[in-house]
Order: C-alpha cells, then sequence, then structure tokens
C-alpha cells in the first residue's frame, strides 16, 4: 500500500512538473499587443484639404469649401487595402492643419463647413464603416498639433484636443490603434494670428492623464502608438524598415519633469532595433507612405511591389508592424496605380506563405519538454501559433531535424516565438543536409513574432536542422516554416 502510494506521488509530481510550461522571460506582450502583432500590415490614410493644396503639412488657413471630393468612396480605398494584405486602417481624423474630418463639435474647422455631402458628411463614420464590413480593423490618428486653432498653445487648447478624442474614442466603435504623432509647434495659422507659437511638449499636452484617463478607460483595446509607446513604438525612420536585430522591449526613458516619455522625445538611437532586456514589451511600427508623400501627390508614383516585398521582410519580418500610408486623391480615391501596387504586392504575399513546404516533414527533436507530447516539435509544423515546442530548462540551445519524403525548394524562411512567454531567443540557424554533411543555409539573431529569411538563391534538399545557437533560457517556439517566393 505504502509503496502504491508512493509511487502515485512519484506519478503526479513527475505529470506536474512535466506539464509545467517554461517560466516567462522578460517583460510580456499584453493581450492588445498580441492582437497588434497579429495584424502585422495596416495602413494610415491622410486626406484633409491640405491633399487640395499639394501640400504635406498645411498651414491651418485652408478654406474649409476647398475640401469636396467628389467621388469620395470609402470601400474603393478599403478594398484595395484589403487586397494589399492590409488588416486595419488608421484613420487621420485631423492632421496638422486641424481640419477635423468628422462633424465634432469642438472647433468650426470641420468637415460640416465643407461641401462634401453638402456638409452633412462624416468620414470618420465612412471609412470605419467600410474598414469593419470587409474585416479591417479601425483606429485613429488625431493630430495633438494644431495649425488652425487659435487656442493652441493655451492651456483651454489641451481641453479641446482631449474632447476630440474622446468624441472619437466614443462614437466610431472599438478602435485596435490611437495613433499619437510627434510633430509639435512652430507657426500657423491659429485663428488668424499667422505667428509662430512654441509649447514644452514634455509637459503641455499631458500625457500621462490624457492615455490613463482617456484612452485606456474608453479604448482598452487601443494601442497607442507614439515615439517609445505606451504599447507600439516609432521605429525611429520613416522607411519602412526595423533593424536586423530587433528587439520587442525598449526600456522608455521618462521626458524631463514628466513621469512618461512622451511623443516627439524619441530615443531614435535604440528605436530601430529595442533594447535587450528592456523593461517593457513596446514592439516597432514601421511607418512609410506608400508614395514619396504621406498625402497625394500627382508627380508621385507608389512604390513598386518589389520594395513593398522587401520592406514587408524587413518589417513584420523583424517582428515589428508594417504601416504603409495611403494618400486618396483629390476625386476621393486611390489612384489605379496604387491599386494595382497594393494588389501585386498581396497577392504576392498570399501566394507565397500560402503553403509552408515542411508542414507534412517529420521532426526529430533533441529535448522535449518533460517528455511532454504538448511541447512536441511537431508544433513548429502545425500552423497553429498556439501550441509551441519547448524544452527542458538546461536545453538552451537545442536543435530539431526535419526530414521530408522527396526533395523540396525553397527560398524564405519563416520563424516565430510563442512571444506570450517574451523574446527569448538571441541567435539561430538553418542548414540543409548535402548528403554526407550539414551545409548552413542562414545564421541569425533576433526572432519575436516572426523572423522571415528572403535567401539569396533558391536552397533544394529533403533534409534540413534548426539550430537555436543562443539563447539564455529554454526554448518556446511556435513556427517554422519553408516558403517559395510567389513572384
Ligand atoms: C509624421 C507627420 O508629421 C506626418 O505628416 C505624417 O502624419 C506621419 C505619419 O507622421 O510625424
Amino acid at each position: 500500500m505504502i509503496k502504491q502510494i508512493a509511487a502515485l506521488f512519484f506519478l503526479t509530481a513527475f505529470t506536474s512538473f512535466a506539464q509545467t510550461p517554461p517560466k516567462p522571460y522578460g517583460a510580456l506582450p499584453s493581450p492588445r499587443q498580441i492582437a497588434w502583432h497579429e495584424t502585422e500590415v495596416y495602413g494610415i490614410m491622410h486626406f484633409t484639404p491640405t491633399t487640395f493644396e499639394n501640400k504635406e503639412w498645411g498651414f491651418g488657413d485652408a478654406d474649409p469649401k476647398s475640401f469636396n471630393p467628389k467621388d469620395f468612396n470609402a470601400e474603393q480605398i478599403i478594398l484595395a487595402a484589403k487586397a494589399g494584405g492590409l488588416r486595419g486602417i488608421v484613420f487621420v481624423a485631423k492632421h496638422h492643419d486641424g481640419f477635423a474630418l468628422w462633424p465634432t463639435k469642438t472647433t468650426e474647422y470641420n468637415i460640416s463647413k465643407s461641401p462634401f455631402r453638402d456638409g452633412k458628411g462624416d468620414m470618420v463614420k465612412e471609412v470605419a464603416d467600410a474598414a469593419r464590413k470587409h474585416g479591417l480593423k479601425f483606429g485613429v490618428y488625431c493630430s495633438p498639433w494644431d495649425r488652425n486653432n487659435a487656442k493652441y498653445g493655451t492651456p483651454e487648447y489641451l481641453a479641446i484636443y482631449r474632447e476630440q478624442l474622446r468624441e472619437l474614442y466614443t462614437n466610431y466603435g472599438p478602435l485596435f490603434m490611437s495613433w499619437h504623432d510627434g510633430a509639435n509647434g512652430g507657426d500657423g495659422y491659429y485663428g488668424g494670428a499667422k505667428e509662430k507659437r512654441s509649447i514644452d511638449n514634455t509637459t503641455y499636452y499631458q500625457w500621462d492623464s490624457t492615455w490613463t484617463n482617456l484612452t485606456r478607460k474608453l479604448q482598452p483595446t487601443a494601442n497607442i502608438f507614439s515615439d517609445v509607446g505606451w504599447d507600439v513604438r516609432w521605429v525611429g525612420n520613416e522607411d519602412g524598415e526595423a533593424a536586423e536585430t530587433s528587439w520587442a522591449t525598449l526600456t522608455p526613458v521618462p521626458s524631463k519633469g514628466t513621469n512618461v516619455a512622451v511623443p516627439g522625445q524619441a530615443n531614435a538611437d535604440e528605436n530601430p532595433g529595442g533594447t535587450r532586456n528592456g523593461k517593457m514589451w513596446i514592439p516597432a511600427e514601421c511607418d512609410v507612405p506608400l508614395r514619396k508623400g504621406w498625402f497625394y501627390h500627382p508627380d508621385q508614383k507608389p512604390k513598386t511591389p518589389d520594395k513593398l516585398f522587401d520592406l514587408y521582410f524587413k518589417s513584420v519580418g523583424r517582428g515589428a508592424g508594417l504601416d504603409l500610408g495611403l494618400a486618396p486623391d483629390t476625386r476621393g480615391q486611390l489612384h489605379e496605380d496604387d491599386v494595382a501596387a497594393l494588389k501585386t504586392f498581396g497577392d504576392r504575399v498570399k501566394n507565397t506563405f500560402a503553403t509552408n513546404l515542411i508542414a507534412r516533414a517529420s521532426s526529430k527533436a533533441v529535448n522535449v519538454r518533460g517528455y511532454n507530447s504538448i511541447y512536441s516539435a511537431k508544433n513548429i509544423l502545425d500552423g497553429k501559433p498556439e501550441s509551441y515546442w519547448a524544452t527542458d530548462e538546461d536545453f538552451k540551445t537545442p536543435e530539431v531535424t526535419i526530414e521530408m519524403g522527396s526533395p523540396i525548394t525553397f527560398d524564405i524562411i519563416s520563424l516565430q516565438e510563442y512571444i506570450k512567454l517574451g523574446q527569448r531567443i538571441e541567435g539561430f540557424a538553418v542548414d540543409v543536409w548535402t548528403g554526407n554533411e550539414w551545409k548552413e543555409i542562414h545564421a541569425g539573431t533576433s526572432v519575436g513574432a516572426k523572423r522571415l529569411v528572403k535567401l539569396s538563391a533558391p536552397v533544394t534538399g529533403q533534409k534540413f536542422r534548426l539550430r537555436i545557437t543562443k539563447s539564455p533560457v529554454s526554448i518556446a517556439i511556435s513556427e517554422f516554416g519553408f516558403y517559395k517566393d510567389a513572384q
């Protein structure tokens, strides 16, 4: 009897140990950030009187009557975005020129004073509705700098700005992002004063209480984008590229006189790559306009699908997000060149990643956590991001061999960590078996939400090996794949 109880005790202890997931490592993503990572590619849309002036930064003095997009079609824009593989749209509800694209009660300088829909239009609503109808998430950008408002620079303007956010947060459904720009102060119309106004952007907007009391309360699903957070950081350039080695973590340094790091105060050196072992999970967004400018200019052309595909690897493929600037023309639609570029890019991504060429391979790992099938290496080939291969505590640099029934040819490697347990891996390598020895195809560093590698030439083989070459803790890998560029 005693023996049986002891055996039972041992078995229970063993199975519960064997089922214990790896301890999380470092800063972790929140559920709202996990949802943001899944969005991967989205757009940011700029369309105000500035479009009709053919400028990038409206001064704030354009006549509201100039905003007259006779053929505005939110669905045309959203469908083009969807064909490009974009899963969300951040709509610039107010840019630096101060013109509000919804019938706000906070300023006369708004869409109801324009000929659009005979002064009865609400463009924020039209875009939000079209986005949701076609399955895209919706977010807003409301510029804190307002070159039209007479009160800009005084404490009264802060109340106006917050009320604008409150309107946007309460009338347009759940948002996936609230985008906060860093451009601040300078010359402007300011109700006719036409002067230069400087504010101290560390204190003037009181971001801490705005985000805590408004954004978090009214839009708990909205990821706050600004230079260094709170949820998503700026990548530090507008070229669409994160650093080759990218960490989703960062330690924001509070701006002088505040307890937060505010927009416009980025530590640009760390933004492109983040900080290994940073205190907070704040992944990078790579914002880049589809054309040269954020607003439509007839003399510019959209980026080529090849360029977009390359940027996809340098953003999403480095654990970041890709935010593509969409600029409707004066009709209120995306130019056919933009539509075509988005479609070719979207099709290429969709077709390339449609089939993981090693999905049916057999796998043999050197170690599986507690011999437990929950953590089997098979999980990295199952296409399910929720399952992962984990190893025992002391197996920090394990390897797994993948074997196919017949040879395959590929030129893309994809690797994903199970980021709910943090960003763990610091180095990995992939080899092909040549018949008598292993030959390294690629060696890389950080992984995180996703690491994509485009090889310089296609590789053919039947047996492969993934080696984790550096990690401070045991690993948790959710997906591993080989793909062939569908160009
Ligand atoms: C910048 C702004 O100044 C640009 O006009 C644009 O809105 C871009 C997305 O962010 O900081």
